[in-house]
Order: C-alpha cells, then structure tokens, then sequence
C-alpha cells in the first residue's frame, strides 16, 4: 500500500494534470484534496484535449477509482458538464465518488467572487471559491450529505439565505429565495445521491486494502492561505499535509510527496513575482494561445505571467512540503533558448536575504541570477533523463542542487507519453 500526494511545487499550473493522468496508470484511487473549479488540470491523451476543473485527472484510468475529496469546494453544475465531457468520450464516471463532506459552492458564492473583484479584487478565478470558504468557516454551508436528506438542505437554507441577501442588499442585487435554491438542491440530490459517499469509510477501506492512492493538489504552494504570499493567495491548502486532513487519516501515512514544478515560472493572478519578465525573451514561451501548453490560463483564458525559474520558491516550497523527488515540466520549451537564467538567491536593501521574505519584502527584492547555457536542440523525443542533452542534464542538476531534491521525471511535451524519466 501507498499513499502518495502530488503538489503544485511554485504558482500553480506547473503540469499537475499531465503528471496525475500519468501516475495514475499506477493507482487505484486518484483524490482532489481542496480548491475547486478554480483549477485548470490540463490532461492530453489518446482521448484527446481536456482542462478539468473538478475531476480528478486519474479518470482516463478506467481501472481506478476517483474521489471528489473533504476538502473541496465544489459546484454542481460545473460537475455535470465535466462528467459529459469525459461520457462524450466513452468513459464512464461511475468510478467516481463525491465525499458526503465535501461542500457546496452555491450560486452566491460566485456571484459575490465577482462582485468583489469588479470592486478591487486580487485577481481570482471568479469561481467563488473564496466565498465558499468563507462561509465554509462561518459554518453556514451546506455539504453533499445535506442532498441525502433535503430536509436539512432546506433547514440549512433558511438560516443561510437570509445572510446571503444581507451581502447581496450591499452590492444592490436581487434577493435570492430559499424555494430557488431549495429546487437545485432536490436537482441535484437527483444527479449526484447514488454518488456520494462517507470518506472515512471509503478511504479507510482502500488504505485497508493496501490500494495505490495519490492525493492530487490543486495549485501551488505560494498561493496557500497560509504559507503563501498572502493576501494574494487562494482560500484553501494546496500543501502535501492537508491530504492527510481532508482524507481523514494520519499525517505518518503519507509515503511520497511529488512536487510538480514548471522548468521557468508563471503566476496567474496579482502580487509579488520576483523573477517576472515583461516583453524579454522569456515572453517567447507564452505561446498565441492556439497550442494547448501555450501559457494561458486553463480556467479563465487570461495571459499568464512568465518568469525564470526561482530557487528561493521552489526550496521554500520544499521546505513545506518535503519532496521525495520532483517532476520538471516544460522543459522543451527551453529548446531554442541560447542562455538560460535562474535565480538562486534574492537582494534586499543591498543584502543577501535569508529565510523567504515576507509578502511586502518579496515585492522590493532583487532576484540574484546565474545564467546557464542552453541546449539549442530537441528534446520531445527523449524519454529518459540520462539522453537529455549535456547542457539540459546541467539545468536539471543545478535546480537539484540548490533546491535540494532529486528531479525524476522532465516533461518534454503535453501528452502523456511525453516524459523523460530518471532510470
Ligand atoms: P481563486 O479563484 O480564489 O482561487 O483565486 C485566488 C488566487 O489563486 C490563483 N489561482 C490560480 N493560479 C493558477 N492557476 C489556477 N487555475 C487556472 C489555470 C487559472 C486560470 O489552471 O490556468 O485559468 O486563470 C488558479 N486558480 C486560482 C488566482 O490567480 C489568484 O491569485
Ligand atoms: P496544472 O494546473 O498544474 O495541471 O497545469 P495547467 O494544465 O494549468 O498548465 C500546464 C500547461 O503545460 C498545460 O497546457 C499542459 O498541457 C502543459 N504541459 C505540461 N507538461 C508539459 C511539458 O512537459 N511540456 C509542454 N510543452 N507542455 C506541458
Ligand atoms: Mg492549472
């Protein structure tokens, strides 16, 4: 039995949903841990181009099982769409569980993400995913279970609703009713009742069983509420300890952490990024948006922000999370750089900075580069490591180095089978 969790290592969109649809070749049971639809996991396989936003990318797997995990924040109605576009392709979702834990994001929620950020926002997904946690800690939301029994859904709605309209008197907007929630809540007890299930039960059933389970975190751990550059950060933990939370089972049984890292940077979204270029060379890799690993984002379709590859981040992030070993996406896209930067260390007023800055200080510091040469060759075609070419194995190495952790898969393109991996 293993229990693995892969997790975004830098920004988010490192190439998550390619390694999850990978790994879970080797898996029993894929679980999305926290976020919701404010993912874009992008999957290219022989069933063809998909970004999910909910469901966990081990579903092309039709030997595993999938669950929709505690810690998620999930809308219905997204869902639905998701599970026609994986039937729309012959595959069943029946694999697929929903925690009765999991809970609800509500049509408010979204309508408030949105409201706030047309007033001076941070640069969210506008999904409601803030909003769902937020009212999540409030504890007025309602959760799968709550579809098992509608009379609670009702009885929850009743008291939730009215703080709902008080928010919503603010920005001048309608009113919702209990009855219009109410009938969404029976539509999908409809859609979703022979889904949901009890995750202490089901998880503790497969960890039982000695069952191959990864845990698939959604972005990265410099957008974590707590450890990232907070407030420009998403509302839950997208850390490799929170599997442990939201599967319900103890920390100790975590056997391998797996940080997915980009091999140059990009953030969606406001706040620092310290090795950000605006118009350089680095500006090449983003691509017209026609290509499906052009870098552009996988939910909304806005232009990402490019920059080279950060030590500091990356060891930070290690810090937290303690990679066995990491995957380095995008490495072909280097492919035509002559000169590569990386940036092994930040300046503050004139000093070399120790620890990982603040918020604020990550804002003023000054990146310290080394430039490595590149490989000016092709390197989609090489499936292991060790054949990358000389200057592409001294990237690899210098990132090992300095971070600290050995890199065991280099992604050299979108699909699946597109991976050099360490022998
Ligand atoms: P939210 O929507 O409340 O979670 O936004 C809060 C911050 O988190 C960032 N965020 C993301 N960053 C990278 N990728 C994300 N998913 C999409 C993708 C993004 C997209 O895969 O490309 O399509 O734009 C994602 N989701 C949230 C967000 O930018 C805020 O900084
Ligand atoms: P995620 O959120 O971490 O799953 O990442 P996204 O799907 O949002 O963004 C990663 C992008 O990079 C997607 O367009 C992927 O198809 C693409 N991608 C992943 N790995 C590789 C790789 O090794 N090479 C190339 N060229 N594209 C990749
Ligand atoms: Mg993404």
């Amino acid at each position: 039995m293993s229990i693995s969790v892969l997790v975004g290592a830098q920004w988010g969109d490192e190439g998550k949903g390619k390694m999850v649809d990978y790994f879970a070749m080797q898996s029993d049971l894929i679980v999305r841990f926290q976020g919701g639809d404010n993912a874009g996991h992008t999957v290219i396989n022989d069933y063809g181009v998909f970004k999910l936003h909910l469901i966990p990318c081990g579903i092309f797997n039709k030997e595993c099982q999938c669950l929709i995990g505690t810690g998620m924040v999930v809308n219905p109605d997204v869902l639905i769409e998701e599970m026609q576009q994986i039937t729309d392709v012959g595959l069943g979702v029946d694999r697929m569980k929903i925690s009765a834990k999991a809970h609800i994001l509500m049509p408010y929620h979204q309508k408030l993400d949105e409201l706030m950020e047309a007033s001076g926002g941070i640069g969210t997904t506008k999904r409601g995913i803030g909003q769902a946690y937020a009212y999540k800690a409030l504890r007025k939301s309602l959760r799968f279970e709550d579809l098992l029994k509608l009379e609670n859904a009702r009885a929850k709605l009743e008291t939730i609703v009215p703080v709902v309209n008080d928010q919503m008197a603010s920005y001048k907007i309608e009113p919702y009713t209990v009855e219009e929630l109410y009938a969404k809540c029976e539509f999908w007890a409809k859609t979703y009742g022979h889904m949901i299930v009890d995750p202490m039960v089901y998880l503790h059933d497969m960890i039982d069983a000695d069952k191959e389970i990864l845990f698939e975190g959604q972005l990265g751990a410099m957008k974590d509420i707590d450890l990232g550059i907070f407030p420009y950060v998403t509302s839950s933990n997208p850390l490799a300890a929170y599997a442990a939370v939201s599967g319900g089972f103890p920390a100790k049984k975590i056997n391998k952490v797996i940080g997915v890292a980009k091999a140059f940077s990009s953030a969606v979204g406001g706040g620092p990024f310290p090795t950000e270029e605006v118009g350089g060379t680095i500006d090449m890799l983003r691509g017209t948006g026609e290509k499906p690993d052009d870098e552009f984002g996988a939910r909304t379709g806005r232009s990402r922000r490019l920059g080279w590859f950060d030590i500091p981040v990356v060891r930070y992030t290690h810090s937290i999370n303690g990679y066995d070993e990491l995957a380095l996406c995008k490495i072909d896209k280097l492919d035509n750089l002559p000169e590569i930067k990386i940036c092994v260390d930040y300046m503050l007023d004139g000093e070399l900075v120790k620890g990982f800055p603040t918020t604020e200080d990550l804002e003023r510091v000054e990146p310290v580069y080394i430039t490595l040469q590149g490989w000016m060759s092709d390197t989609t075609q090489i499936r292991r490591i060790g054949d990358l070419p000389e200057n592409a194995k001294i990237y690899i190495k210098t990132i090992e180095d300095l971070v600290g952790t050995t890199v065991a898969y280099v992604g050299v393109g979108p699909d699946r089978e597109d991976l050099a991996i360490r022998l």
